[in-house]
Parts: C-alpha cells; structure tokens; sequence
C-alpha cells in the first residue's frame, strides 16, 4: 500500500495512516492527511554494515595499519566503496584535491531521478587517523551510509527530492575533503541542497545517543525516531565546527546527524538513560590503534543505522 506524507512522518503518523486507511482508528495520534504516502524506511541489516566494518579493517590491516589521508588504505577503502555503489547503479564521482603534499579524495554518488533542485544529502568521512584502522572513527559512519544507500537500490525507492551520499576524505586534518566538496560547488548548486546529514562516530562502545542541535526539522526526525524506539536523547553541544557538517552550515545548508561520544568520559546520569559505564569516555580507542572491529557497539551501530535510513527516507518524500 503506498501512502505519501509530506514534510516529517513520525513512526505515530505512519501507523495512523495505515490504521485509518485500513478503516480503524487510533486514539492520541497525530492526524494524518488524506491520500499521503509514508516513506517506510526499510530496517538496515546490522549484519551488512558489520560485513563493510570487516572489510575495512582488512583493509587498514593489509595497508600498514591506517586507512589514512594520502596513504595506500584510504585510496582502498574509496574503491571498495565505489564498487559497491557502482554495482548498485548509482552514479559515483570521484573528487580529487591536495592537503598536506598527499592526493585526497571524495566519493560522491547520486541515485537517479528525484527533483534535481531539491538534493537530500548523507555523508561521512572515510579516513582514519594514522594511528590505527578508524572503524568507529569513521568507518560506522561510512558504512552505515552505504549500507542506506544500497537499501534505496534495493527498495527500488525514488523519492521526490534527489538523493546524494558522499564520503569525504581528510576530515582529520582538518574537514579539508568536506571543505573542498562546498567550496568548488556553484551557488546555484549549494541552494539546491535541501539538507545535509553528517555521521561521523556511531557505533561507539560505551554509547551515547546524541542528535546535533543545528536544523529544527532534522533534528526533530532524528528525535522522532528515537522516541519512537523509546530511547532519550541528547543535543550534540561540543560537535559544532567538528565534523563535515561544518562547511555544510557555514555555506547556510540546513545541517544534522548523529554521533555516539568519542573521548569525552560517560556521566552517571548518562548511564541511567543509556546503560554502560559511568566514568569511562565513550570511546576510549578514539584516535588509538585499538579502533578496530572490536571497538563497536553492535546495539548502537543498529540504531544509528536505522535512524540514518528513516532521516533519508523521511525528508526526501
Ligand atoms: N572530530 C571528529 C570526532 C568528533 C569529536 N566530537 C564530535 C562531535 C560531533 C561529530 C564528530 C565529533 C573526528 O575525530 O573525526
Ligand atoms: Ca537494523
Ligand atoms: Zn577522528
Ligand atoms: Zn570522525
């Protein structure tokens, strides 16, 4: 049954409009308009995003140990990313620029169709740090990306606006592929870009739940998606100017995403919301050569994966 909603749909909507279409009728919930479609985002399979986590751990592990800005493993990890989308009949470029002496780059798909003036964008970086392999920093991010992407091939699904994912590279040193992306774009370009979503750390061991404070509609369909699973939230205060959202907002696209804590220590009352341990940092192999497969929390690597396929199915409708 195909029922559309324009603008936001909470989990709440979806199951009124199915209720009432279906000639039922549900108490307290949020009243849906006639003939509208809910973009139903499709569960993303855990076990997938793990699978591209592996595959960029042999990755760093047959490349020194990184997937870094300018070594053998980032260009490997570009690759593997890039056949997959290509294979899925995405539309994939490559942007290449210079930062510190070393050749960088980004990987940009687009999913055909869509109303090219209005583009839904989901991005993450691909590059680690030298010092190790970069799994929850940020290959969560990336992989959760692609595997949302290839959800879409696979559902066949085309939304009104246009969808673009992108994977950026050398966020550590400095937002410089995510920086360049903004820059070379044409301001006719830039205003078509209706919202740019960020997920940079996800899967982090001792997780947080944490949506970024920027744009009010983005944020609130991260919020909604949580209290739909009834799990509380945080805004993300210490983020701004932190990941490649930044350059997004300081060109006045409407920015959001997610994040689940790097080095900074988990509060008790945290705990009370969230579970795991107080006093420790969300991630204490943030930047370490233990951010490997092993420094992933599987239960927040679901979730964030699934709320990074409700975000793109919900604000692209
Ligand atoms: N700077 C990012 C990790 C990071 C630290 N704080 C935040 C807040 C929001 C997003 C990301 C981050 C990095 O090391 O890649
Ligand atoms: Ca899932
Ligand atoms: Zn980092
Ligand atoms: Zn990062």
């Amino acid at each position: 049954m195909k029922l559309s909603v324009s603008g936001r749909v909470t989990a709440t909507a979806v199951v009124a409009a199915v209720s009432l279409l279906a000639g039922g009728s549900v108490a307290g919930a949020a009243p849906v308009q006639e003939s509208v479609a809910a973009a139903a985002a499709p569960d993303i399979p855990v076990a997938n995003v793990k699978a591209h986590l592996t595959q960029l751990q042999s990755i760093a592990t047959a490349n020194g140990g990184n997937r870094a800005h300018g070594r053998a493993g980032y260009k490997a990890s570009i690759d593997y990313v890039k056949a997959k989308l290509d294979a899925a009949g995405y539309t994939t470029t490559i942007q290449q620029f210079t930062s510190s002496s070393r050749t960088g780059y980004n990987l940009v798909a687009d999913w055909p169709g869509g109303d090219s003036n209005k583009v839904v964008m989901a991005g993450s970086h691909l590059d680690s740090v030298t010092s190790g392999a970069g799994i929850n920093d940020n290959g969560s991010g990336s992989a959760a990306v692609l595997e949302t992407a290839l959800a879409v091939a696979r559902a066949d699904y085309h939304p009104t606006k246009h969808l673009r994912f992108a994977w950026w590279g050398a966020e550590e040193l400095g937002l410089v592929g995510s920086r360049y992306y903004v820059n070379n774009l044409s301001s006719t370009n830039r205003a078509k870009i209706s919202g740019y979503l960020n997920f940079d750390m996800i899967g982090s061991p001792n997780p947080g739940y944490f949506v970024y404070d920027d744009d009010p509609t983005i944020e609130k369909t991260f919020k909604d998606y949580y209290a739909g699973l009834g799990i509380p939230t945080e805004i993300e205060t210490e983020g701004d100017g932190r990941s490649d959202h930044a350059p997004f907002k300081s060109a006045g696209v409407p920015v959001g995403g997610l994040f689940s804590g790097a080095d900074y220590r988990k509060t008790a009352a945290q705990v009370t919301k969230w579970g795991g341990t107080a006093g420790q940092a969300f991630d204490r192999c943030y930047h370490s050569s233990c951010d490997t497969t092993a420094n992933i929390n599987d239960t927040a690597l679901d979730r964030n994966s699934d709320a990074v396929a409700y975000a793109v199915w919900n604000l692209s409708a």
